[in-house]
């Protein structure tokens, strides 16, 4: 369909599956991330299948590696279309065992760095008049569940930002905010989990149900991004059947 779409932490899990999607209709996608080898590997795999990739190594905290970043893909394709703001980590421990490092960590990528990505792209969206900017958010960007708390305060203000955002640029500028709040997904995003009481609560909870794969996130996303152009998908609330809430 000939848009350019931008996928943040493209190297693995949600990330690599939307990307992998949108090229399948015809997206040429921007694959960021840290871990280059990994993105080398995805662009041969969307190659292969006749699709578009580019490359792009960037960190999402730091704000010079992000508009290098952009300015990278706009000089390749000349526009953006859709931003997937997705890149995060979840490594879950109790307030009282002060993992200030990790808290820090959290708000440093999932807070920041979606605001570094936003303000680097945004411009160009508002010089197009036009644009698609989806944010992960989480079933913890809705409510509070013991372990999480500073995971939840992140994708909490994700999901605050993501409301702001849509209000302010929906009309003034045509551009579609679409906030992702995905339940249990099967990714290495638990890998992380350095405590180990933590670690074996999610291996329990891998099964007491059937996670969601990333392709189901990446399909969900897809749906949002073809919508007729009147139309924004605002909130993707995607759960395995067994999780509830
Ligand atoms: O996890 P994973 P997911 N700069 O670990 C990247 C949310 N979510 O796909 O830089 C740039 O496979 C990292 O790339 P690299 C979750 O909070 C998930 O599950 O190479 N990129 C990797 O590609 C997150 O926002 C679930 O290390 C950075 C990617 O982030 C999103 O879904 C449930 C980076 C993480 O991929 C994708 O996570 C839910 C940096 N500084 C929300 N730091 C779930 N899985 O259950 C990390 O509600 N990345």
């Amino acid at each position: 369909n000939g848009k350019v779409a931008l996928v943040t932490g493209a190297s693995s899990g949600i990330g690599a599956a939307t990307a992998l999607a949108l090229a399948g209709a015809g997206v040429k996608v921007g694959i960021a991330a840290r871990r280059t080898d990994r993105l080398e590997e995805l662009k041969a795999e969307i190659t292969k299948k006749g699709g578009e990739a580019l490359v792009i190594e960037m960190d999402v905290v730091d704000p010079a590696s992000v508009e290098a970043g952009v300015k990278t893909l706009v000089d390749a394709y000349g526009a953006i279309d859709i931003l997937f703001n997705n890149a995060g980590l979840m490594p879950l421990s109790d307030i009282d065992q002060f993992k200030t490092s990790e808290w820090l960590r959290m708000v440093d990528v999932n807070v920041k760095g979606l605001l570094n990505t936003t303000a680097a792209v945004l411009p160009q969206m508002i010089k197009q008049h036009s644009g698609h900017i989806f944010n992960t958010s989480s079933i913890a960007g809705r409510k509070v569940f013991k372990g999480l708390s500073v995971y939840c305060a992140t994708k909490h203000a994700v999901t605050a930002f993501s409301d702001g955002l849509r209000m302010e640029v929906g009309q003034k500028h045509n551009i579609r905010v679409t906030c992702i709040q995905p339940g249990a997904v099967a990714t290495e995003l638990y890998d992380q989990i350095t405590d180990p009481g933590y670690r074996q609560q999610m291996d329990d909870l891998a099964k007491q149900m059937t996670f969601l794969q990333s392709a189901d996130i990446a399909e969900t996303i897809l749906f949002a991004a073809q919508a007729p152009a009147h139309v924004n998908v605002a909130e993707l609330f995607v759960l395995p059947v067994e999780q509830g809430w």
